[in-house]
């Protein structure tokens, strides 16, 4: 079969190839003290490298716009290296030279939603003033030190607990020796999860704002602790202390004039629905309006033009959409 010969020819010319470029470079080694050709040129049609010299004379780089290579084997030298300069490869020594200086820890995500993982890594800056990502499973004694963390595990993954509001955790934990410290953000994303207060129905914030950490049964959504007769849910919708018996959503009809009644409310909040309602009787209200006002109102003035009636009730419900 002719083919085949002739493909096997071929196979064995490349070997013989082979062997001469292994023999070239064993003598250059012989020759190395007086060449100065050592370098070849090395390459495709996107990339070129002028090789490495055996020693510092023959010293060759290669190099692209963002990155550099030099090298040599005299010294067992080298130093590639990216263009900021931030990170400096140190091959070919024997031992290392430089130890860490300082720790830098962070998170990611951070933020973190609440109840959620977050992983820890480090930034460790050598004396050189270089700087070495260090993944968290290399980091050792990892501490909670503050704030809603739950648990950080072997490989510097932070468990985040529930939050009343946005809330700073710190972390610290050492490398080779080195501490350091971290913080991270979890983020309040569930309004009504926090501990005992949670699942009521009422804003954690509000209840931490005034009854303090739980459990407090004066926090309880239908609790009316100040005994002004708007519970602590109302009491929260209308933007009032439940702390306070004086402090409540106040109605009144202020004047009628040529069929128009004059209401006015004596607190209106930005990002609710006032919806006025009016009827006849204690059982029959349909609603005449809805107010809405862009930032906080004392005494919001709202009109019904329509009053015709011998007697008319009002009441005002409040939506926080
Ligand atoms: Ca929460
Ligand atoms: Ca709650
Ligand atoms: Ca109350």
């Amino acid at each position: 079969m002719p083919d085949r010969l002739h493909f096997h020819h071929l196979y064995s010319r490349r070997l013989i190839a082979l062997n001469c470029g292994l023999s070239l470079a064993a003598g250059s080694l012989v020759f190395l003290a007086g060449s100065q050709a050592g370098a070849q040129v090395r390459g495709s049609a996107n990339y070129a490298v002028d090789a490495e010299g055996l020693e510092s004379a023959f010293e060759e780089a290669a190099a692209s716009t963002n990155y550099a290579v030099s090298a040599s084997v005299d010294f067992l030298g080298g130093s590639p290296e990216s263009a900021d300069a931030s990170t400096v490869s140190r091959h070919g020594f024997k031992g290392s030279l430089y130890e860490v200086r300082s720790l830098e820890l962070d998170a990611a995500p951070d933020p973190v939603a609440e109840t959620q993982d977050a992983q820890l890594s480090g930034t460790a800056r050598y004396d050189d003033d270089t700087t070495c990502e260090v993944p968290g499973s290399e980091i050792t004694g990892w501490s909670m030190d503050s704030g809603p963390l739950t648990g950080i595990d072997l490989l510097g993954i932070a468990t985040s607990g529930p939050v009343f509001e946005d809330t700073p955790a710190a972390f610290s934990g050492s490398y080779r020796g080195i501490a350091g410290a971290g913080e991270l953000m979890v983020q309040d994303t569930d309004t009504d999860n926090y501990l005992a207060y949670g699942g009521d129905g009422l804003d954690d914030g509000f209840q931490v704002q005034f009854f303090g950490a739980p459990p407090n049964a004066d926090a309880a959504p239908g609790a009316d602790p100040d005994a002004d007769g708007q519970d602590n849910a109302f009491e929260e919708l209308a933007g009032f202390s439940p702390l306070d018996g004086s402090a409540f959503l106040d109605v009144r009809i202020t004047a009628l004039s040529g069929g128009t009644a004059h209401l006015v409310l004596n607190k209106a909040l930005p990002g609710r629905d006032y919806i006025i309602k009016a009827g006849t009787g204690l059982d029959a209200y349909g609603a005449i309006g809805t107010v809405n006002v862009a930032v906080e109102e004392a005494d919001l003035e709202v009109e019904d033009p329509n009053v015709s009636e011998a007697r008319k009730f009002y009441k005002v419900e409040i939506i926080n959409p």
